[in-house]
């Protein structure tokens, strides 16, 4: 009989155990080396910020407003300094055994406004030594292509993911980015969170200016693009090494009834064929059913052009990644695809969980039943938990400590559930804490929505020493990390 204390591991070996950030929340040095601003550089931290909104940005002339402005905070610009001080940042990391660390690659450093013919040499060779420097402290780098970070000229001047031409701009630069660092990559993600165009048309797709009642037909496009462009690069990067991952995320969406009204309950299930439909595209390599019926009851207006469908159907993703924060609540009513805005546990509270200060519901069960979920609708395809975590207001004492035993339990409780959707049967391939180190907010722009294993000393107007103190959790994470699961309990 195993007893309960008794310390048991169901992750497999080659489980990938590490954190996750990305450049734009991280990097800072928005004009250095060449770099062109990204939507990030255009987010301005707002004081007076209801923090239960998701902040976004909707014309032109918002765009052109923020570059303009000499007053205002835009805390994206500067994020941790990490351009300049990643080589202590992994090492830091690094010491806590983690296995693999992911970051996202800005494109508009490689490309400062999208449409340049080649690279900048400098953004190469930074990409160059901070891939290398992650394999030198033993961590795999898993390298995200995009994450809410495309060069703001192909926004305003292109219409962003609408535009087709936006697709071959970025195929450019991922076969840079794949033909260069391919030698170090081997675990590729094309999209952060592909299915947030659904809710973000700025930051997922880079769209602006487009009236309400146009906005799903834009969406639809957009999505059909980066669908399309998604297949091209798992090609790519299978033609550059066979034996390397390439997928794609999605932020997990899990949503429970509002009540048992059958009219909540088909509700629900209308949601999840609307949020899960990009990953049924990415992982089944077709448009599910439920696509095709909202495409035949809104004009069908999609452009889909001659081997479109062919080279989504050839290239399925080898894996898929989600994040995982929070379960919503949905009822009646429209789904994500006809509203506007982000509202992130859906309709209405959930009595049954605990928030957040920024009322993100937290709820570690809800791993699991996500897990089981992906297991049935995508039969043995791997899922990477590309990000999972806990913001919170951390306090740094006079003693110089972080005591943030609330995001040791937040962990403990969601790898628990990890580990148990593992015993169920699911395939899941790692675990990956959203953020190991303390990063901008990519929601409400703030400093001070900390999710890092790592405090950095910065506050949301960027006054602080920078310095790096390690939090109670990075000695609680380094402990599960080495013993593989098993000082969970
Ligand atoms: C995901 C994003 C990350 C991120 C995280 C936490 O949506 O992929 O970029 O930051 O959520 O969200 P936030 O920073 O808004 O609290």
């Amino acid at each position: 009989m195993t007893m309960r204390s008794e310390a048991r591991s169901a992750f497999p070996e080659d489980f990938l155990w590490g954190v996750a950030i990305a450049a734009n929340q991280a990097e800072g040095a928005w004009q250095e080396g060449g770099k062109g601003p990204s939507q990030a550089d255009v987010m301005r931290f707002d004081p007076d910020l209801d923090q239960r909104s998701i902040a976004t940005t909707e014309s032109r002339d918002d765009v052109a407003r923020a570059l303009a402005d000499v007053s205002g905070v835009y805390p994206k610009r500067d994020g941790i300094g990490f351009y300049e001080t990643y080589r202590d940042d992994l090492e830091l990391l690094g010491q806590m055994g983690i296995t693999a660390f992911r970051t996202s690659i800005a494109w508009s450093r490689l490309y400062p406004r999208g449409d340049e013919s080649e690279p900048n040499p400098t953004a190469l060779k930074f990409y160059d030594d901070l891939f290398a420097t992650v394999r030198q402290h033993g961590m795999r780098p898993v390298v995200t292509l995009t994450h809410y970070e495309m060069p703001l000229h192909l926004v305003t001047e292109l219409g962003g993911w609408r535009n087709r031409e936006v697709m071959d701009h970025f195929l450019r630069f991922a076969q840079t980015a794949v033909a260069r660092w391919s030698p170090l990559v081997d675990v590729w993600m094309v999209f952060n969170q592909l299915n947030t165009g659904l809710l973000d048309p700025f930051l997922a797709l880079g769209i602006l200016d487009v009236p309400d009642a146009e906005m799903p037909a834009v969406k639809m496009q957009a999505l059909h693009h980066q669908f399309v462009a998604n297949a091209a690069v798992v090609a790519m990067v299978h033609r550059a090494n066979p034996d390397a991952l390439a997928g794609s995320m999605v932020l997990d969406m899990t949503a429970y009834a509002a009540s048992t009204r059958p009219a909540d309950v088909l509700a629900q299930v209308h949601e999840e064929q609307v949020t899960l439909f990009p990953s049924d595209v990415l992982v089944r390599g077709a448009y599910p059913p439920a696509a095709a019926r909202y495409l035949r009851e809104h004009g069908n207006s999609l452009d889909v052009r001659e081997g479109d469908l062919e080279l989504i159907a050839e290239h399925p993703v080898d894996y898929l990644a989600i994040s995982y924060y929070v379960t919503r609540v949905v009822g009646e009513g429209p789904t994500s695809l006809d509203r506007t805005g982000w509202s992130i546990n859906g309709d209405l509270p959930n009595p049954h969980l605990a928030s957040s200060p920024w009322g993100w519901q937290i709820d570690p069960l809800g791993l699991r039943t996500a897990l089981n979920k992906y297991a049935d609708r995508y039969p043995g395809v791997p899922i990477l938990i590309a990000e999972n975590g806990l913001g919170a207001e951390d306090v740094l004492t006079s003693a110089g400590e972080v005591h943030d035993s609330y995001r040791i339990d937040y962990h403990r409780e969601h790898i628990r559930a990890v580990r148990e959707a593992i015993d169920d049967g699911c395939t899941v391939m790692g675990y990956l804490a959203w953020s190991g180190i303390d990063v901008v907010s990519a929601s409400s722009n703030q400093r001070s929505k900390r999710y890092g294993f790592v405090y950095v000393d910065l506050d949301d107007v960027g006054a602080g020493s920078e310095r790096r103190i390690r939090k109670d959790s990075f000695d609680w994470f380094k402990k599960v990390v080495t013993s593989r699961g098993r000082a969970l309990d």
